[in-house]
């Protein structure tokens, strides 16, 4: 059978599609196992500088496969220690950008995964849904953290007790995404966003993330501290010395230089 996430690399960029397009990319076991050693996989690898995770067919994802949940013999607790949480895990602390690009519908534990990039691309026909409460579940894999933060408490709660869809033009104005393309061009102008960023300094990058995860959560006082400890690995780095030099030289930096 088909694998459940297909790995292409192009340009420095890797592309995991989720692949079960039939179920609009239902999440079962293996599907989460496979994404995310598929993650570790492009963090070790250093021909890799953007992962982008998106979607076959029309949906991006559609959550937990309910096929499989009856007959599960873990319970939820269990099940997400097991699978989403190291997903999202794995996702918030790779040290590379990780791309969302959402090129469909994305329902519960899809949706947070919608929101778990650092980048998250919309195409026009995407929607995000918080749909857990449609099963009576709660949301998990992120999203109780994730919403709150860009759309405030109460218009997460609204999101989750009423499980209304989000469309691009609303994910774009309240901050879901950074971008909105058209789906007919979606594939091509996600390529071309994640090898701007492919160009930009990894090193660099990598600790900004690192830098704003911590912060998200800190207090200024230890965010101070932490940019200070940081700002010290980035400053001897030699992407720093050539980003100086470029400058100086009038020149465009290649931070992709051995
Ligand atoms: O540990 C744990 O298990 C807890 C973790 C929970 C995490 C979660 O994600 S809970 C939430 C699970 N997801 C859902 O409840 C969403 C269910 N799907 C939908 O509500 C709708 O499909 C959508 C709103 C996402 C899209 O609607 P629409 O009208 O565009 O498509 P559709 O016709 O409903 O779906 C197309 C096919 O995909 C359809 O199959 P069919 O009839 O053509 O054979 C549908 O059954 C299938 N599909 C969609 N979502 C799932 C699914 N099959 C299995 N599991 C799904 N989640």
């Amino acid at each position: 059978h088909a694998d459940v996430v297909l790995v292409e690399t192009a340009s420095g960029v890797r592309t995991l599609t989720l692949n079960r397009p039939d179920r609009l990319n239902a999440a079962n076991d293996e599907l989460l196992y496979a994404l995310t050693d598929a993650l570790e996989a492009a963090g070790a690898d250093t021909d890799v500088r953007v992962v982008v995770i998106t979607g076959a067919g029309r949906g991006f994802c559609a959550g937990q496969d309910l096929g499989g949940v009856s007959g599960r013999n873990m319970s939820f607790t269990e099940h997400l220690n097991a699978t989403y949480n190291p997903l999202i895990r794995t996702i918030r602390m790779l040290d590379k950008p990780v791309i969302t690009a959402v090129n469909g519908v994305a329902a519960g534990a899809g949706a947070s995964l919608a929101l778990a990039g650092d980048i998250r691309l919309w195409a026009q026909s995407a929607r995000l849904i918080e749909v857990f409460s449609t099963i009576a579940l709660i949301p998990d894999s992120g999203s109780t953290w994730f919403l709150p933060r860009l759309v405030g408490y109460h218009r997460a709660f609204e999101l989750m007790a009423l499980a209304e869809p989000v469309l691009a033009e609303e994910g774009l104005r309240a901050g879901l995404c950074e971008r909105v393309y058209p789906d007919e061009t979606f594939l091509a102008d996600v390529q071309a966003y994640a090898e701007r960023l492919a160009a930009r300094p990894a090193n660099a990058l990598a600790l900004t993330k690192r830098a704003l995860n911590f912060a998200l959560t800190s207090t200024l006082d230890a965010a101070l501290d932490q940019e200070a400890a940081l700002q010290q690995l980035a400053g001897d780095h030699p992407e720093h010395a050539e980003g100086v030099a470029a400058f100086k030289e009038k020149r465009a930096p290649d931070f992709r230089r051995p």
